[in-house]
């Protein structure tokens, strides 16, 4: 919460602790109360609100700027802190999880309201996610989940459900080659080692494919996400192996430069190579609308109003949903022509 001058904090503290003994604390680890802030707050609004009148201040702890995704989705995330009025503390830890619990510890020692952050990979949050409780500072997670098993150390998860993603890729790629006589040989780039995303991409879409037996992956390698890994590794790919039936990429950005890399080697992406992508940002569906992707699992970047959202229900002690699903679709070459003019991000 914003902070007062002196005299105004004294006399705030006052009517603010005897307001404390009249409403009590939550004791849910939801609400702001906990976090040693409150004390300096400005009285809660005559309707009970807590946050009119107040600004929220929010850390964000963000992956990087690896994909046309993590753009937008940073986009989103401060337009609608902006949108909301909150003071937004952003860090951008350019993929680096040693960065990102730096920003943490950093947000619990300004006491900011709430802690927001999309965990660049799965493992080893438990010890800062603990100091953020043990602060009274409520945790959001969003785009990515974490493997704690202690569920109490985040208030909830928005994000989507990357499994699906995965299982929406191999269904469609199943029903292509429904009566496939000869195998299909695939090639998957999978994103950032350990993130959730490659994890439950990879995991979805061999849960899928496995019926079909003729359906065979032949090679699976992380391009991290980015066009420049994506190419270097179909290169590798192109040279290993001579005759690849489908590209399976864990996002756009991947399989546009792993394209540059078909085309580089005489084949037409699409066509020789059939190519499966997630994300539906804008270039990437110019390359679907171009018949150079032939189907795209959208995964929702725009979370930031419904993260703003999540924030506001928190410091006004409001139940929050443990896990709340983004809403997305997939687009085959045909429906990304069709929705490109209107796409967002
Ligand atoms: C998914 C997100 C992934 C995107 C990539 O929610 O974490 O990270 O699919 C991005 O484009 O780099």
């Amino acid at each position: 919460m914003k902070k007062i001058g002196k005299m105004g904090a004294a006399l705030l503290l006052t009517l603010s602790m005897a307001m404390l003994g009249a409403c009590g604390n939550s004791n849910d680890g939801n609400t702001a109360a906990k976090n040693g802030n409150s004390a300096t707050q400005a009285p809660a609004a005559d309707n009970g609100d807590k946050t009119e009148g107040k600004s929220i201040t929010l850390g964000f702890s963000q992956v990087g700027a690896e994909s046309g995704w993590r753009s937008a989705n940073t986009k989103s995330i401060q337009d609608s802190a902006k949108e909301a009025g909150y003071t937004l503390k952003f860090s951008d830890a350019q993929q680096k999880q040693e960065n990102q619990i730096k920003a943490l510890r950093s947000f619990i020692q300004q006491k900011v309201d709430v802690i927001s952050f999309s965990p660049v990979v799965e493992s080893g949050w438990d010890t800062v996610l603990k100091e953020a409780k043990a602060a009274g500072i409520p945790v959001v997670l969003t785009d990515r989940a974490v493997d704690s098993k202690d569920t109490s150390l985040y208030v909830t998860f928005l994000g989507s459900d990357f499994v699906e993603e995965g299982r929406k890729a191999g269904q469609w790629l199943t029903e292509q080659y429904k009566d496939a006589a000869e195998d299909v040989n695939i090639v998957e780039l999978q994103g950032t080692t350990g993130s959730a995303p490659a994890n439950d991409r990879m995991s979805g879409f061999a849960e899928v494919i496995k019926d079909n037996p003729h359906l065979k992956i032949i090679a699976s390698q992380t391009g991290d996400f980015t066009r420049a890994k994506g190419k270097e590794v179909m290169q590798a790919f192109l040279k290993a192996n001579k005759d690849i039936d489908v590209l399976y990429a864990h996002n756009d950005d991947m399989a546009l430069g792993a394209i540059q890399a078909i085309e580089a080697a005489g084949l037409k992406p699409g066509q020789d190579i059939k190519i499966i992508s997630v994300d539906a940002v804008k270039d990437g569906m110019q390359a679907a609308s171009e018949g150079k992707i032939n189907f795209i699992v959208e995964c929702n970047p725009l979370l930031g109003s419904q993260l703003m959202q999540v924030v506001k229900d928190i410091v006004d002690g409001k139940a929050v949903e443990p896990r709340i699903v983004t809403e997305e679709t997939t687009f085959t070459s045909e429906q990304a022509k069709e929705a490109l003019p209107s796409r967002e991000y």
